[in-house]
């Protein structure tokens, strides 16, 4: 059992707060295996500091410095960077067996069963089922299907952008070989199946092993209030099921929130938590620090999301201003 590991990564400390979390909720179920933290050079250290408290190993992945043939595929394929970054994990050569996790999933039972399936088993995509979704997954790390992959990657590129896309053409008879390499549905639950078959989630969901925040709002782009034990926020009900999101919320405020105190010490953070209504009670949340990428902000922006209380306050929007005019 020590050579095998559930692998996830970070790009960024957003994404590292929920690999935190999903550490959180697979050691609290009692896995037997090792945990595993990609991550990128964005990570900042008080952040790395947590996921070495959580993780039996964090990995640095600088693909722009590796100076190996990732670093040659992306000079190809710069596009494809995050997903050269991801398929690093099969360069964990000294486990014999893995399953990789994203960091936006939180297993909420234990799932030690997966080692027992082979490579490359993966639930199926909700969008396109004979498609697997690349959220979750089991693989063998290996220096040869490594280097296939790159190769692979460089010369076809990804029809989605993404990993899911490459690992898909790669791993092309998943959909048909062998039903073995199906994982059910509760191993990769996203909560668009709520509203795309009710009737079935009603059914199957409460069997759900793990849950993956699919789509573009994450549980960390919510504010959680600690003493209402309420999320707040305009809830999307088709990236996350509000029990779970809550579930997510519960884990991080109890068990990685005071991880990050600790390790930010004087230093504010985005904690993403508040402690009563707004102007009663402390504020644990530090808005004067951005906790989504411009990315994302922008996004919100064009979609009329603009966080007003927040850091698009008013306030805000002046000192940029000023900031410009100087
Ligand atoms: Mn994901």
């Amino acid at each position: 059992m020590a050579d095998q590991a559930f692998v996830t990564l970070a790009t960024n400390d957003n994404y590292a707060r929920g690999a935190m979390v999903l550490g959180k909720s697979l050691r609290s179920h009692k896995t037997s295996r090792k945990l595993v933290a990609l991550i990128g050079p964005h990570v900042s250290d008080p952040a790395r500091k947590v996921l070495h408290k959580i993780f039996d190993e964090v990995r640095l992945v600088d693909v722009l410095d590796s100076g190996d043939s990732a670093h040659l595929a992306m000079l190809k394929r710069p596009d494809l960077g995050v997903t050269f970054t991801k398929l690093h994990c099969w360069t964990l050569t000294h486990y014999s067996k893995c399953v990789f996790m994203d960091a936006d999933t939180m297993v909420v039972s234990n799932v030690d069963e997966l080692f027992d399936r082979e490579e490359l088993s993966a639930a199926p995509d909700p969008g396109w089922p004979d498609c697997f979704n690349s959220g979750v997954f089991v693989f063998r790390p290996s220096k040869d299907t490594y280097e296939k992959l790159l190769k692979f990657c460089t010369e076809h590129g990804s029809f989605d952008g993404g990993d899911q896309g490459v690992l898909n053409s790669f791993f092309s008879n998943w959909a048909t070989a062998d039903i073995s390499k199906h994982l059910p549905f509760i191993y990769n639950l996203s909560s668009i199946a709520i509203y795309t078959y009710l009737p079935a989630f009603k059914q199957y969901g409460g069997n759900a092993k793990v849950v993956h925040f699919l789509g573009k709002t994450k549980p960390w782009s919510y504010t959680y209030d600690t003493k209402a034990r309420r999320v707040r926020g305009d809830i999307q009900e088709s990236s996350s099921h509000p029990a779970f999101l809550l579930r997510w919320w519960e884990l991080y405020s109890q068990t990685v929130l005071p991880l990050l105190f600790e390790a930010y010490g004087d230093q504010p953070f985005h904690s993403g938590c508040v402690e009563g209504e707004n102007g009663d009670g402390m504020s644990l949340s530090h808005h004067a620090m951005p906790m989504i990428s411009s990315e994302e902000r922008k996004l919100r922006w064009e979609q009329g999301q603009a966080d007003y209380m927040g850091m698009d306050s008013f306030e805000n929007i002046q000192k940029k201003l000023d900031s410009f005019l100087k």
